[in-house]
């Protein structure tokens, strides 16, 4: 569905909001801490509402994410959501919360969208418009900052819980406040939801002093596979079943470990390859200055923020996706 992208809070929205008994949350798939944390606090927002509220994810929260206030909330029972769409009838809306384009609603996502309205709230540059009202602000960091927003509009209460759900929003968005997506008024919003009692050492704590044996030596393998290339300014690492295997880790265990190779001083893009079984493959990229990572992922049908994107493909090694990345890479840093 075309129409037009508000970089502004409807109103619209929040009247459908106010105007429902019922309603139901998703995020994208394989969600990360902006997509969970705003999934739970908004969920806590409804809540102080009087609203019935159902979370949808279609897999189980990430080990890495279950210290989150009310992570055990979410169902991953598709007849559990049609039970609750039913019982609900015409007096529901649907929010999808940090989707940039309806794939990533899952492979549910026709049910989805037959709900109307069907609200969508996210920030990526990449947006591609589905639903029936949007409010679509790339200026904004973290889908965390929009929903925090969207609950003063709504005036529901920012209760401890939902302020640290949003904290881990922000923060894992951001890269605890580094990235160019930190503005002033994620500042103002982050000092907000600290009022509320939210301990940034606590969060700290379980965002980035988190790991296994079995992580640490996963982190050990993938970093040797590290290659630079174009005078050290592109890095790529990669990982493959039989890396998680030996390590004992799991798929999840690896995330933020881009962050490593695009430590680099050097560095102006990184990117991680990750094949998750023989002919499946993620791409992670991430830039620092002028490359945008987000327009190179399109090239792979994927898509996200200038800094930050990513694509999935099918049937290709890891040696082959490095070398077409890497061309398309090196293309945009001449
Ligand atoms: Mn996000």
């Amino acid at each position: 569905m075309k129409g037009t992208q508000e970089k502004i809070l409807p109103q619209e929205i929040v009247k459908a909001i106010q105007s429902a008994g019922n309603v139901v949350l998703f995020t994208h798939t394989h969600p990360d801490g902006d997509a969970l944390g705003s999934l739970f606090g908004f969920a806590e927002i409804l809540d102080s509402l009087g609203k019935n509220v159902f979370c949808f994810l279609e897999e189980p929260v990430s080990h890495l994410y279950d210290f989150l206030p009310q992570s055990d909330r979410a169902s991953v029972a598709f007849d559990e959501y049609l039970d609750f769409a039913k019982t609900a009838g015409e007096d529901i809306v649907a929010v999808a919360l940090d989707c940039g384009d309806s794939d990533r609603l899952g492979k549910f996502k026709g049910e989805f969208l037959k709900v109307t309205p069907f609200v969508v709230v996210d920030h990526h540059q990449s947006h591609r418009d589905f639903g029936t009202m949007r409010w679509v602000a790339a200026d904004r960091s973290s889908t965390g900052e929009m929903v925090y927003e969207l609950g003063l509009a709504l005036k529901g209460d920012i209760t401890y819980n939902c302020a640290y759900n949003l904290y881990v929003a922000i923060c894992t968005d951001t890269g605890s406040f580094r990235y160019e997506c930190t503005r002033p008024r994620t500042m103002q919003v982050a000092a907000e939801l600290l009022e509320r009692g939210v301990q940034a050492q606590e969060v700290g704590g379980h965002l980035y002093d988190n790991y296994s044996p079995e992580r640490l030596k996963l982190l050990e393998m993938i970093l040797s596979t590290m290659t630079l290339s174009s005078s050290d300014t592109v890095a790529f690492i990669h990982v493959s079943p039989q890396m998680l295997k030996e390590s004992g880790a799991t798929l999840q265990d690896v995330e933020g470990f881009i962050d490593f190779p695009r430590s680099i001083r050097t560095v102006k893009v990184a990117a991680f390859v990750k094949e998750s079984k023989p002919g499946v493959v993620a791409v992670s990229l991430r830039a620092k200055g002028d490359c945008d990572v987000a327009a190179i992922a399109k090239e792979f049908n994927g898509g996200g923020h200038r800094s930050a994107a990513g694509f999935r493909c099918l049937d290709k090694t890891i040696a082959e996706v490095q070398r077409e990345v890497e061309e398309k890479i090196h293309m945009a840093l001449k």
